[in-house]
C-alpha cells in the first residue's frame, strides 16, 4: 500500500519566505521546507493497481492554470490550535481543480470524505497553546503576501511517514492548460 495525495508545489523562493515565517511558532513541530504544498487531496493508503487507476484519472483532469497567492497566516483548532499555515488565497480555478481531483479519487474506486476546503501551507503542526505568542505570531504576520506564483502543473506525492517528518517524493506530474 502507498499513501498518497495531490498537490500543487511552490517555487524555491517562496519556500525560502514561508520557512521565515516559522520563526516564532515556539514549540511547534515544524515543516521542513521541502514538504511545503498546497494539498488538493488526501487518498490515504492505496493499493498498487489503485494507484494505476488513480493515476490514469488524474491524467483525464483538465483545467486552466492561475495564479496562486499566498495571503496571511492563521490556525486550525482555534483555541486548541493543531495546525499553523500560510492561507491562500481562494480562487475559483483552484477549488475547480480540487474538485476535479477529488473526482478523479472516486473515479478510481478511492473513498474521498466530503470536507470544508480551507486552501493552505502547513508550516507546524500540533503541541502549542493559544498563548500571547501565538497571537503575536498570528497578528505579526497577517500581511505576509507572497505572489502571483503560476500553477502550471499538479502533482501526485506519495508520503512515508517517518519518525521526525514524513517524506514526500512526487510520483506523477501534470499539466494545466497554460
Ligand atoms: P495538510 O495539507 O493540512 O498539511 C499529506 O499527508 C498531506 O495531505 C498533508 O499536507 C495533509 O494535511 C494532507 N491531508 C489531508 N487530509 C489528511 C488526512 N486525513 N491524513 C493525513 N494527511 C491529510
Amino acid at each position: 500500500m502507498i499513501r498518497l495525495f495531490a498537490a500543487l508545489s511552490l517555487p524555491d523562493e517562496v519556500c525560502a519566505r514561508l520557512q521565515s515565517l516559522q520563526m516564532g511558532l515556539d514549540g511547534w513541530r515544524l515543516s521542513p521546507p521541502q514538504n511545503f504544498h498546497i494539498t488538493l487531496a488526501f487518498f490515504g493508503e492505496v493499493s498498487e493497481a489503485q494507484a494505476t487507476d488513480l493515476d490514469a484519472a488524474l491524467s483525464a483532469v483538465e483545467g486552466p492554470g492561475f495564479d496562486i497567492w499566498l495571503d496571511g497566516v492563521d490556525v486550525f483548532g482555534g483555541g486548541k490550535p493543531r495546525l499553523a499555515y500560510a492561507a491562500v488565497r481562494s480562487d475559483p480555478a483552484l477549488s475547480h481543480l480540487r474538485d476535479k481531483v477529488r473526482q478523479a479519487g472516486r473515479t478510481a474506486g478511492l473513498e474521498i470524505a466530503a470536507e470544508r476546503y480551507v486552501p493552505h501551507v502547513t508550516l507546524g503542526r500540533g503541541g502549542a497553546r493559544a498563548d500571547t505568542r501565538l497571537t503575536r505570531w498570528l497578528e505579526g504576520n497577517a500581511a505576509f503576501l507572497a505572489g502571483p506564483v503560476r500553477a502550471e502543473t499538479f502533482q501526485l506525492y506519495r508520503s512515508d511517514l517517518g519518525r521526525a517528518a514524513p517524506t514526500y517524493t512526487e510520483v506523477a506530474r501534470y499539466a494545466l492548460t497554460p
